[in-house]
């Protein structure tokens, strides 16, 4: 299978680590969004939003890292990261979408104002924007400290809500985004984060960015 990534990208970073949590091979291409290789024909025609991560299978394509993660998962059902039983999967689901909706826009909107602008040369940060964000952030993250009170991951078991969701935070440092008063959100990433999948596939972003 071929990933085209880029290694910037949370999206991208969440189907590299659920890849090598499920030991699947892929291929990564890497994308130069800087470069606009992401608006080539070739490119649009995979997906035409432009837009990374792309998993190709044969002659399977499929765009959107987390419905990209539900394939990879649902290839290996024995390691139950994405899990048959109804109400397992949808907690599952209530997490993805969560995440997706709510707590990884208002993460990303706040990484890119207070880090990436600068880092990619995009102008100064926007304060207002980022005193929206904060507040929205404080909210979300409220809300995945009670749901992870009690548990090691979010949905019970391993599954791909927990990378969906680690993955909002990969710029949590340099976005100043402390965990200090969430004492459950700060274990879960640990967890996470000590993965071998997860070091891995955090591994191109250290290289890109540093701690
Ligand atoms: N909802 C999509 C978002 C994909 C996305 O926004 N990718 C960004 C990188 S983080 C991208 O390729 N941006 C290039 C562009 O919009 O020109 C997913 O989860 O896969």
């Amino acid at each position: 299978m071929k990933l085209y990534n880029a290694n910037f990208s949370p999206n991208a970073l969440r189907v590299r680590a659920v890849a090598l949590e499920l030991g699947i091979d892929l291929e990564i291409i890497e994308v130069d969004i800087r470069a606009g290789d992401n608006r080539s024909d070739e490119f649009l025609a995979m997906n035409p939003n432009g837009k990374v991560p792309v998993l190709v299978d044969g002659d399977f394509v499929i765009w959107e890292s987390r419905a990209i993660n539900s394939y990879l998962a649902s290839n290996k059902p024995e390691r139950g990261l994405y899990p048959d039983d109804p109400k397992a999967r949808a907690t599952v689901d209530q997490w993805l979408y969560w995440q997706t909706i709510h707590l990884g826009p208002a993460m990303q909107k706040l990484s890119f104002e207070r880090f990436l602008k600068a880092k990619f040369g995009m102008g100064d940060a926007d304060k207002s924007v980022i005193d929206a964000e904060v507040k929205n952030v404080d909210q979300f993250l409220a809300v995945l400290e009670i749901g992870l009170a009690g548990k090691d991951w979010i949905a019970g078991n391993l599954s791909v809500a927990d990378f969906s969701l680690a993955s909002t935070f990969m710029y949590r440092a340099q976005s100043d985004i402390s965990l200090d008063d969430l004492p459950n959100v700060a274990a879960w990433i640990e967890r996470v984060e000590a993965r071998a999948s997860w070091k891995a596939a955090f591994a191109p972003v250290l290289a890109l960015f540093g701690d």
